[in-house]
């Protein structure tokens, strides 16, 4: 059965989300963030070196990168659910890899900034923009639209949705309305409420 190498409160409820999409039966197993330092713990590096969540292990194979985790997952057992069209295959791609290769990184940015105080205002007007670069690309990109690509969900929705995660919880969508419509969609599926449910507490599913 799958397994999923499950952090509190981070990247790995999507994946749990994408395995209630799918209908999937899995094992989740827990770990819990150090409170001070919100750190994975180092039980996690025993299962993939880097010790970061999501990892998942599938028919003994250890899957770890989330995007990659959701392309592999949605190859080998989607039966054509939540992929693309064929004539949307690039525009997936592009969505597939935007979230972690292009939009996590000014929010990362943010997060570590604010732990800096006063000292971390110089940066700010630079992480700003690109938050505002990265974020009102995806709300001109949902202009007109329910999901990223084509008329379903696909999984560059479940990968994207964690930055919409985190940007709400920065406060960061209030001028977006698209992304704001589209994360409430999102949060309705009764397969994320299933996720969240088996997933525990998660605070940036509010
Ligand atoms: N790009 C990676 C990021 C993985 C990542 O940074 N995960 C965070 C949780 S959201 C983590 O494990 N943080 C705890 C730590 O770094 O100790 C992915 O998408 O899987």
């Amino acid at each position: 059965m799958l397994k999923v190498h499950h952090l509190n409160e981070s990247r790995s409820q999507r994946i749990l989300w994408l395995l209630e999409e799918l209908g999937l039966d899995y094992e989740i197993v827990r770990y819990q963030r150090d409170p001070k330092t919100r750190l994975a713990p180092p039980e996690l590096k025993a299962v993939h070196p880097l010790g970061k969540s999501p990892v998942v292990e599938d028919d003994g194979r250890v899957l770890a990168e989330s995007g990659a985790i959701v392309e592999t997952l949605i190859r080998r057992h989607g039966k054509g659910r939540l992929s693309p069209a064929p004539e949307d295959q690039d525009a997936y791609t592009h969505w597939l890899h935007f979230a972690e290769g292009s939009a996590m990184l000014p929010i990362m940015q943010l997060l570590y900034v604010q732990r800096l105080g006063e000292a971390g205002s110089p940066l700010r007007p630079r992480i700003d923009s690109e938050l505002k670069n990265h974020l009102g690309y995806l709300e001109g990109a949902l202009q007109g639209r329910e999901y990223l690509v084509g008329a379903t969900l696909t999984g560059a929705d479940i990968q994207n949705s964690f930055v919409l995660e985190s940007a709400k919880a920065f406060r960061l969508l209030g001028e977006y309305p698209n992304l704001t419509a589209y994360l409430d969609r999102l949060h309705a599926r009764p397969a994320y409420q299933r996720a969240v449910e088996k997933g525990g507490p998660y605070a940036l599913g509010r």
